[in-house]
């Protein structure tokens, strides 16, 4: 399963985003430090394709795909010298495969700033990561026995890739100039990293509602994708993760999978045995399904694909593995 690590100086919202991405009602205060032990929770990735297949299969079971999502404390200038609590926190996004890296870019007189500006704040936590990773390594070289090779196994920080979340205010969600200045400062800090642009604390306030009435709200706003959509996207994106469906009378569910992943390797994620004993698979495109309505109609068509063990598989591909065990 994905896990994304969330990153960031104190009192930026972090916890708030958290809130509004789990809906898990974890401390979120107008002072620094207010977490002190992490935060994890489980989220299902929001995939509308499930519910059509749903009803297309007449199943009453969906499983969607899920990511988990941990937040810690605050990290400080000096973090890595022991200042403040996020340090002794980092082991818990050394095991994440992404950095979420929230950057306060909300004007808001009433909640204390503990940074200066989103291109200081980004330096001082990149800095702090930076160091961390260097103290790991040196503990590593001073263990006797150990080949400078063994070096790439160590989950460095500094290599993940990172997606920045400006936490931003109602004006700039909808100021395209503004957000391509901060693009431009992540971009500057880690070449490549995708940015996405969110108010927390709107989000958080509409983290009971369920996904309908949360979409009405949004779009009052005019938001058109919640923050987590927007940052499973980035996430899945970065790391060059898609998924695919599987549907059936029992269950309707997404996978995930590399992008590039054979169908062999898609059938492994389901069971190891799939991908050993694989034979072939029967492939209908979810797009095809959504507009003819039905398997039997998509088979009818001619638009049933049977493909094997080299096929590579593509976003939205709805499969039916076949194998022997
Ligand atoms: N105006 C405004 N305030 C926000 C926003 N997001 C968070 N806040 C406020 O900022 C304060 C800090 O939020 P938290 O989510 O606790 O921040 P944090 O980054 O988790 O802080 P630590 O756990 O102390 O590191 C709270 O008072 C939030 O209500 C936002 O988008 N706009
Ligand atoms: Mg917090």
């Amino acid at each position: 399963m994905v896990k994304i690590g969330i990153v960031g100086l104190p009192n930026v919202g972090k916890s708030t985003l958290f809130n509004a991405l789990t809906n898990a009602k974890v401390l979120a205060a107008n002072y620094p430090f207010a977490t002190i032990e992490p935060n994890s929770g489980m989220v299902a990735v929001p995939d509308e394709r499930l519910v059509v297949l749903a009803k297309m299969y007449d199943t009453e079971k969906i499983v969607p795909a899920q990511v988990e999502f941990v937040d810690i404390a605050g990290l400080v200038k000096g973090a890595s010298e022991g200042e403040g609590l996020g340090n002794q926190f980092l082991a818990h996004i050394r095991e994440c495969h992404a950095i979420c890296h929230v950057v306060r870019a909300f004007e808001d007189g009433d909640v204390i700033q503990t940074g200066t500006s989103p291109k200081d704040d980004i330096e001082i936590i990149n800095l702090e990561l930076q160091l961390a990773d260097d103290g790991t390594l040196a503990k590593v070289r001073a263990k006797k026995g150990l080949k400078e090779s063994d070096l790439d196994e160590i989950p460095l920080l500094t290599k993940k890739p990172v997606i920045y979340m400006f936490n931003v205010d109602e004006k700039t969600l909808h100021d395209s100039a503004k957000q391509r200045e901060l693009s431009a400062i992540a971009e500057g800090a880690t070449p490549g990293a995708l940015s996405i642009f969110v108010n927390a604390r709107i989000e958080s306030e509409l983290a009971d509602l369920d996904t309908e009435l949360k979409t009405e709200f949004l779009a009052e706003y005019n938001i058109t994708h919640s923050g987590l959509e927007k940052l499973i996207k980035a996430a899945y994106d970065t790391l060059g993760l898609q998924s695919f469906l599987t549907a059936g009378k029992k269950e309707v569910r997404a996978w995930t999978i590399k992008k590039g992943a054979t169908a062999p390797q898609a059938a492994g994620v389901i069971h190891t045995d799939f991908e050993r004993g694989f034979i072939a698979a029967s492939v209908a495109k979810y797009d095809d399904l959504a507009a003819f309505g039905s398997e039997k109609a998509v088979k009818e068509a001619g638009k049933l694909a049977t493909v094997g063990k080299d096929y590579v598989m593509q976003n939205g591909d709805v499969v039916e593995f076949k194998f022997n065990v």
